[in-house]
């Protein structure tokens, strides 16, 4: 699966194949031969290629509205008990009071549910909670971000086009791209869960094939900060060929000094309200 043709490598650069092999015969992207001559590439060549060539925004995101702040409010408190307790009525009733009180989902993922979870993280990294809680918090998220999708209340009528949402490899944090795919669907994209643990090259053959207006992409954590970089820089590049906005957020990808120019970080979801991207 990491080997790659030449036919493949110029889908996913979006490049012609001549300009591939012209690559491979300057050494510039390493390549090897078949016995019968073809050239083969290796996924992780093409993506120390990519890192070479991409110059990184270098700009740091605004620090997490979801990281712990100290004390949590009341709300939080409550989200924080009602996923423990696995109340996912409960959570579904407590995102609907916050649309009755004119809050967006946004502004309640971000504010409420995010800090709840993060709360939760920390308490099971103190040894206070176990990971059977931790399991049972998250589960009850994921079925309550299920059955609020009525409550998505677009912003704009227009028809934006498909968005597709995901974790790349090993990441299998996902409760995030989730409620980016809810928030983007306010915003009038036709969202698609790719879900976790995708392989970078899956993606980018979906991107040079139908082309999405946007690829949401969140990471939690950041084992290989080498791998997301790479993984990162071959997307870019085919989301550049084929005009595909890339949007990304986490933890995981703040941690990493610059991301690839043509992607954009974001470190909320209320900053995707309002925002044609
Ligand atoms: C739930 C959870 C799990 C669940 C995930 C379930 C699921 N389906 O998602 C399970 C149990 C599977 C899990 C597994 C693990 N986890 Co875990 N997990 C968490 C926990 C408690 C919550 C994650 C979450 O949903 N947070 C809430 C979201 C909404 O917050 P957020 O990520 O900050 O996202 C907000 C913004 O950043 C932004 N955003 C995020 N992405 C994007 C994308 C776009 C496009 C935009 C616009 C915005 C945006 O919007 C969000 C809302 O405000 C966190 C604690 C934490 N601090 O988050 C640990 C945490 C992330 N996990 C951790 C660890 C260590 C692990 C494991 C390695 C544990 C293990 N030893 O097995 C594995 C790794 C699995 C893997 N390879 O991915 C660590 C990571 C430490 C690190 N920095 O590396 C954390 C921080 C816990 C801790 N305190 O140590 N985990």
């Amino acid at each position: 699966m990491d080997i790659l043709s030449t036919r493949s490598v110029a889908e996913v650069l979006g490049v012609s194949e001549a300009t591939v092999k012209r690559w491979a015969d300057a050494g510039t992207l390493r390549c090897f031969r078949t016995p019968g001559g073809h050239r083969k590439f290796r996924l992780r060549d093409v993506k120390a290629f990519l890192a070479d060539q991409q110059e990184g925004d270098g700009v740091p995101p605004e620090p997490v509205i979801a990281a712990p702040t100290g004390e949590l409010s009341a709300e939080q408190r409550e989200a924080r008990a009602l996923a423990l307790a696995a109340d996912v009525d409960g959570l579904v009733s407590l995102v609907a009071n916050q649309r009755l009180k004119g809050m967006t989902l946004a502004h309640t993922f971000d504010r409420v549910i995010g800090p709840a979870l993060h709360d939760i993280g920390a308490g099971w990294a103190a040894g206070r909670l176990s990971p059977a809680q931790e399991h049972i918090a998250s589960n009850a998220v994921i079925d309550m971000l299920a059955r609020v999708r009525p409550l998505v209340e677009r912003t704009s009528r227009a028809d934006r086009g498909r968005a597709l949402c995901a974790c790349l490899g090993d990441e299998y944090h996902d409760i995030p791209v989730r409620m980016v795919g809810l928030i983007l669907s306010c915003e009038g994209y036709r969202t698609a869960m790719v879900g976790a643990n995708v392989p970078a090259g899956d993606l980018a053959l979906m991107i040079a094939g139908d082309p999405p207006a946007v690829l949401a992409l969140s990471a939690s954590a950041c084992a290989n900060a080498e791998n997301l970089r790479g993984d990162l820089a071959v997307l870019a590049s085919a989301a550049t060929a084929a005009k595909t906005r890339i949007i990304v957020g986490g933890s995981g990808f703040q941690s990493l000094s610059s991301v690839p120019v043509p992607v954009k970080r974001y470190a909320s979801l209320e900053e995707l309200t309002g925002v044609a991207l």
